[in-house]
């Protein structure tokens, strides 16, 4: 699929912000493949797609979890969560993606987890850094991500950590297994 097919397919589904969004982190991630050796037009379809679900009702998302077999421990968690999974289900069903690089790195967005593939690593911090977000200490992970990927992931995660821990939130297990993994073997 190209690039102007699946933006197509994108708009369908989303908001004229998230959308926006969506082509700030889709120009962060051919970026990012670049500069790291990623396969470009992968990382450009994975942050094209990796919020479709993101609008989809929460029982919808429910119900894929359940049907497909996903982790149920997610139901007990953030809903936010539920959009990545649920959207990497939707992305192959409903948009014809069948590249399990490409359909892991849009389930993998949200979380993170242990061993991440470098297209996983890539759409989550494109997805952080992106132009339009202005969380506390992005510029910081902004210029991490220009000299080492590992580094700016685990700068990303440890921010949202601590955003969900201020606010007395859950943290979901693979963010913090993610962080762990690349903590003790990113070098
Ligand atoms: O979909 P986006 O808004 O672009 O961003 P996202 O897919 O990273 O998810 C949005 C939010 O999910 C993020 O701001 C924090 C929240 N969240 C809730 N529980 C968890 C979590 N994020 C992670 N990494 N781990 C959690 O357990
Ligand atoms: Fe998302
Ligand atoms: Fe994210
Ligand atoms: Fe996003």
């Amino acid at each position: 699929m190209n690039r102007e097919e699946a933006l197509r397919l994108v708009k369908t589904q989303i908001t004229e912000h998230r959308y926006q969004h969506t082509l700030g982190v889709m120009e962060t991630s051919i970026a990012l493949a670049e500069r790291y050796g990623a396969d470009q037009k992968k990382a450009e379809l994975a942050a094209i797609f990796h919020d479709y679900a993101k609008f989809r009702a929460k029982d919808e998302m429910k119900e894929i979890i359940a049907s497909q077999k996903m982790n149920p421990n997610l139901l007990a968690f953030n809903s936010e969560l539920w959009h990545a999974p649920a959207g990497a289900y939707l992305v192959e069903t409903e948009a014809g993606v069948t590249d399990r690089e490409i359909l892991d790195a849009i389930r993998y967005h949200t979380s993170g987890k242990v061993k991440m593939a470098l297209l996983d690593k890539i759409v989550f911090l494109a997805d952080y850094i992106e132009p339009g977000r202005a969380f506390q200490g992005v510029d910081e992970v902004r210029n991490t991500a220009k000299e080492n990927l590992d580094l700016a992931v685990i700068e990303a995660l440890r921010n949202t950590i601590f955003f969900l821990m201020k606010r007395n939130q859950a943290v979901y297990p693979d963010t913090f297994e993610a962080y762990n993994d690349l903590i003790l073997n990113s070098k």
